[in-house]
């Protein structure tokens, strides 16, 4: 894949990736609206679209040609947000308004946070297909969406880092994959408790 046709590739999914953003924002702000709490669910929003190096890795490791027909074939996440939210019932009530509105597509639900990975990694994350509309046609684009709450998050990005460190040996490895996964557990419990309270107070506030 040369330059010009990543560029042609990702042009889709820049403008995909756009209306993405802006639906969740619009989300973002009515239910803050909407609620007698006045808490929005979402705290950030990260996005990215994939570089053209990790495109063809990404294929490379798929044992796929790195081609531009099958980036679009095999790769879903080549436009990928991360909604960062501050509680775990923010994260299900957002993929159910989603789920429910018919200009998009869930493809493809994956979730992590009913059943973790064995690794402990928690998150919720969803294909969907957006469309875009040209001068002359629409096309339907698909992003990777992920939910995490800020725990999940700030797990998910440690083990990132961790997890390159390939001197290690293997004993080291796997002591330090089960430390991992009582964190992974521990930031689940906080999140249990986080929305605890939280209802708690609400419950009190009513
Ligand atoms: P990047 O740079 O984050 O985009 P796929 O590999 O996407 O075709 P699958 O099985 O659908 O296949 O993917 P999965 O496992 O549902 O989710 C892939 C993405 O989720 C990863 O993207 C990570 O962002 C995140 N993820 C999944 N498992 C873990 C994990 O154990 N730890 C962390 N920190 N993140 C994880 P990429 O492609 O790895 O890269």
């Amino acid at each position: 894949m040369n330059e010009k046709e990543y560029y042609n590739l990702i042009k889709p999914y820049e403008d995909a990736m756009q209306m993405i953003l802006s639906r969740l924002d619009t989300l973002n702000h009515t239910l803050y609206e909407s609620s007698a709490t006045h808490l929005v669910p979402i705290h950030n929003i990260q996005s990215r679209i994939k570089s053209k190096k990790s495109i063809e890795d990404k294929l490379i490791k798929k044992e796929k040609k790195p081609s531009l027909t099958n980036a679009k074939n095999f790769l879903m996440d080549i436009a990928g947000a991360r909604v960062i939210c501050y509680f775990v019932n923010d994260i299900y009530n957002l993929v159910e308004i989603l789920k429910s509105q018919t200009d998009l597509i869930v493809m493809k639900e994956r979730d992590y946070i009913a059943g973790p990975k064995p690794n402990g990694y928690r998150s919720l994350h969803l294909i969907v297909e957006i469309p875009i509309f040209l001068a002359n046609e629409k096309k339907w684009v698909k992003v990777e969406v992920q939910f995490r709450t800020i725990a999940m998050n700030f797990w998910a990005s440690l083990e990132h880092k961790l997890r390159y460190k390939k001197e290690l040996s293997q004993e080291r490895l796997a002591e330090i994959d089960s430390e991992l996964l009582e964190c992974a557990k521990l930031c689940a419990t906080l999140d249990q408790k986080m929305q605890n309270i939280k209802e708690s107070k609400l419950a009190q506030e009513l």
